[in-house]
């Protein structure tokens, strides 16, 4: 397309799509005008691939998750697409600022953290190698909360990023199905008519998800919660004008948002409520889909795959059921086959606490029938396995891990490390019984939005020298390596890496008033905030680093800046007090005229996808300081290390794999293994012990508790120190000295500039394998049994 048709293109729009001229235009119309633009040029390529995965009865894959974290769609649709050269000229012409449109567009956060990040970066490589794929999920009207800081406090306010039209989706009223709750069971022999007491609509809006050069297309779809009778016109003519809108309200409520309080009654039944809705509906859709292909229901595994992303969807296993036995007449046991043969499970998580189970009461009150059938599902693997306990029903309770791991055939780990603990923790038992089921699939990254999108400098310098060939085949940045000996192209890679810092510097200047000096390591911890991520471990080591700073200013300090970025879930109060510490640190620290020349802390606010692609790429630091064993994988250790940062970290997730690749003499690791944790945390007294050993650790905590960063309230941080004094579950304490020498061999290989260049360029060159291509052709083989499709030939159009 050329810059010319391009702009046509765009003012077509904003006359005849959003109604207005170029005299009126405001940044939001131009931004609408250009993505229509642009989707124009999308809708083409995604139909072809729709219609050829139709004609050569393709085997789909489902990806069933109740969060998608995608982030803006507009710069990642112009890249996919090639098409920034045209846009930027069309643009230009029009004397639009290209930076303030990107920036217009609100981030879709319909996702929490990693596992809606990774659904997004599997949809994207699924549509870059050419695999039939569709992702179902909730079309939230409100995403994750807007992060705000009052007096350094979180506070959370409702995301609206539906407020103005989105440009990305298509309705499909026509899409519409009836997703029912609660009522009464009629059993008939083996098999039950189900009469649910309230009923709501599915409704689908479709987004398209658009691979590398356009060569293939999939589809987001998206369900809203709809009545099934909208507004009453009857009782608004009696004048009952509240009562009227009620039903309307009321289905709106179960879209309305993400991952609701589930501390009270009412949201934990919303919250299963959202899980049923957006199985039932996707499950329903898989099948008309099915059936209007084939009519053998037997055939099901052979032509879809079903892979639902923990167990929030697990309820998919006895719905699918349901319908092949109730509704389809297959034979009970026959049923459950089709539905484990179809059927996957990726789990994501090992603690405890955020292991889903649902109460027998709730569950056989809100979906009766369901509850039934686990009972048989159960019976089944009992005869099958010939135990008698491992039940997904046990304790007044039902365990949707253990309901997920029976009906599936295959049960994924997502970094090596986390397989390896599924398979003798949590799942110990089980995996015993089917020791084929578990398999590791690595997580990844798409390269396309993790460097070539955010960090245009390097990517051109990865472009100029090894061609682009990397940006879909990402094992190719291993041609990279010859280039790190080179000192010319060392000088080119630390220009890019110093050109993003003062980019980032710019900017938190300008957002923050913080003045920092690109010159000083740029240290980032980014990720949802929970102790066991251990923020408060970095915070203390920022505390003892400037207490030291402070005992001798002129002793030729390595200057850094701590960069934290995340959010505190809404009623955990421990998280929300390390996110206060932190920015009452940071109000002490930068206003230091001893230390704040060597030591800046900067928490910007609202953490997402779009500040994760401007953090990045000016990273020199990675902090990725789990407790062992605790965090799953970790897919942020994978930007930063693919952007050039060095890691320090734990033997924990991801991290494990990553070291390996970069080389052990390359990541400033620490701590204890996950093993030494498990004993470690056995031994009475660790904290107290740990902290009386270290003095540095033993001030650090006493200028917390003394009040030294919250002099108007000293007691502020009670809640924090006590707990790491006398508690300390996650070692934060045990882990501090080694984390404290870690550092510091970080400020003495900062001091080689050139060597520190390497080690980061080195970073970029061996970490192609944290692809999420690689990932996604990881379970095509493994899980999926599926092949893509021969992508669609451009030259041939
Ligand atoms: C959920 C909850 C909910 C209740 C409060 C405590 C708590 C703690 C953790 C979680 C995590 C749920 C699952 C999840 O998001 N896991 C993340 O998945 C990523 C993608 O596989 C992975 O990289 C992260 O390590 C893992 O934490």
């Amino acid at each position: 397309m050329t810059s010319a048709e391009m702009k046509a293109a765009i003012l077509h729009h904003l006359v005849y799509t959003q109604g207005k001229d170029a005299v009126t235009a405001k940044t939001y119309d131009w931004r609408m005008a250009l993505s229509y633009a642009v989707r124009d040029k999308i809708v083409d390529r995604w139909f072809e691939a729709t219609r050829r995965a139709y004609a050569e009865k393709r085997k789909r894959v489902y990806y069933l998750s109740l969060e998608f974290l995608i982030g803006r769609l507009l710069k990642d649709a112009i890249i996919n697409m090639r098409l920034e050269e045209s846009v930027l000229d069309a643009l230009k012409d029009l004397g639009i600022e290209w930076e303030e449109i990107i920036e217009d567009e609100p981030d879709a956060a319909l996702g929490n953290g990693g596992l809606g990040r990774l659904a997004a970066c599997f949809m994207e490589s699924q549509a870059t190698l050419g695999l039939p794929a569709m992702g179902y999920g909730i079309r939230y009207e409100n995403g994750l909360f807007r992060q705000r800081f009052e007096d350094g406090r979180q506070v959370e306010e409702p995301e609206d990023w539906l407020n103005q039209a989105h440009a990305w989706e298509f309705a499909r009223p026509e899409v519409s199905i009836d997703i029912g709750f609660g009522g009464h069971v009629q059993e008939i022999g083996s098999r039950a008519n189900w009469y649910p007491s309230e009923v709501l609509i599915a409704r689908a809006h479709d987004t398209p998800v658009i691979g590398w050069k356009g060569r293939w297309g999939n589809t987001l779809r998206l369900w809203e919660a709809r009545p099934m009778h909208g507004f009453d016109l009857a009782r608004f003519n009696r004048g009952d004008h509240t009562a009227a809108a009620e039903p309307e309200a009321m289905a709106r409520t179960l879209s309305r948002v993400l991952y609701p309080d589930d501390h009270t009654e009412q949201g934990k039944e919303l919250r299963l409520k959202q899980e049923f809705f957006h199985t039932a509906a996707s499950i329903r859709d898989i099948l008309r889909r099915f059936e209007s292909e084939y009519d053998d229901l037997r055939l099901l595994p052979k032509k879809a795959a079903i892979q639902i992303n923990d167990t929030h969807p697990a309820i998919a296993g006895p719905e699918l059921v349901r319908i092949l036995h109730d509704e389809r007449g297959i034979d009970f046991e026959e049923a459950v086959g089709i539905a484990r043969n179809t059927i996957s499970y990726t789990n994501h998580t090992l603690l405890p606490e955020a292991l889903e189970t649902w109460g027998e009461a709730r569950m056989g009150r809100l979906l009766p029938r369901h509850m039934q059938l686990i009972d048989r599902i159960d019976d089944l693997h009992r005869r099958e396995t010939g135990t008698h306990d491992l039940n997904a029903h046990h304790d007044g309770k039902v365990h949707m891990g253990t309901l997920g791991f029976i009906m599936a055939h295959k049960v994924n780990g997502v970094a090596a490390l986390h397989t390896e603990l599924m398979k003798s923790t949590v799942f110990k038992d089980l995996h015993e019984l089917h020791p084929e089921k578990i398999v590791n699939e690595t997580n990844g990254v798409t390269p396309r939005r993790w460097l070539l999108s955010c960090n245009p400098r390097l990517s051109s310098l990865i472009t100029d020298s090894i061609g682009d060939n990397w940006v879909d085949h990402a094992e190719d940045l291993k041609k990279l390596e010859p280039f790190t000996e080179d000192a010319g192209w060392i000088e080119k890679f630390t220009a890019a890496k110093h050109a993003n810092k003062v980019d980032l510097s710019n900017w938190i200047a300008e957002t923050l008033e913080i003045s920092v000096d690109p010159d000083s390591i740029f240290d980032i911890q980014v990720k949802r905030i929970h102790e066991y991520k251990r923020q408060h471990m970095n915070l203390l080591e920022t505390i003892a680093y400037w207490l030291e700073i402070r005992d001798n200013p002129n002793a030729g300090w390595t200057p850094r800046v701590k960069i934290f970025g995340g959010k505190a879930f809404p009623n955990y109060i421990y998280a929300k007090e390390m996110v206060h510490l932190a920015n009452d640190m940071a109000k002490v620290m930068n206003s230091d005229p001893l230390t704040s020349r060597f030591l800046k802390v900067v928490f910007p606010p609202n953490y997402n996808v779009s500040l994760a692609e401007r953090l990045i790429p000016a990273a020199d630091l990675s902090e990725q300081i789990s407790t062992a064993g605790k965090e799953a994988s970790g897919t942020g250790n994978m930007k930063f290390s693919l952007n050039g940062a060095l890691t320090i970290g734990t033997l924990d997730g991801a991290n494990v794999e990553i070291r390996e690749l970069v080389g052990a003499e390359n990541f400033f690791l620490f701590g204890m293994t996950a093993e030494e944790v498990m004993t470690h945390r056995a031994e009475a007294g660790h904290a107290a012990r740990a902290i009386a050993a270290d003095p540095r650790l033993a001030r650090a905590l006493e200028t917390i508790r003394s009040g030294g960063f919250s002099p108007e309230e000293p007691g502020r941080y009670h809640m924090i120190t006590d707990n790491l004094t006398h508690h300390d579950y996650f070692m934060v304490c045990s882990d501090f000295t080694d984390y404290w020498r870690a550092q510091r061999d970080v400020d003495a290989a900062f001091a080689d500039k050139a060597e520190w260049a390497r080690v980061a360029a080195l970073n970029t060159a061996r970490t192609g394998w944290f692809s999420s291509d690689r990932t996604i052709r990881g379970y095509m083989r493994d899980v999926w049994d599926v092949e893509a499709a021969p992508l669609v030939d451009l030259a041939a159009e």
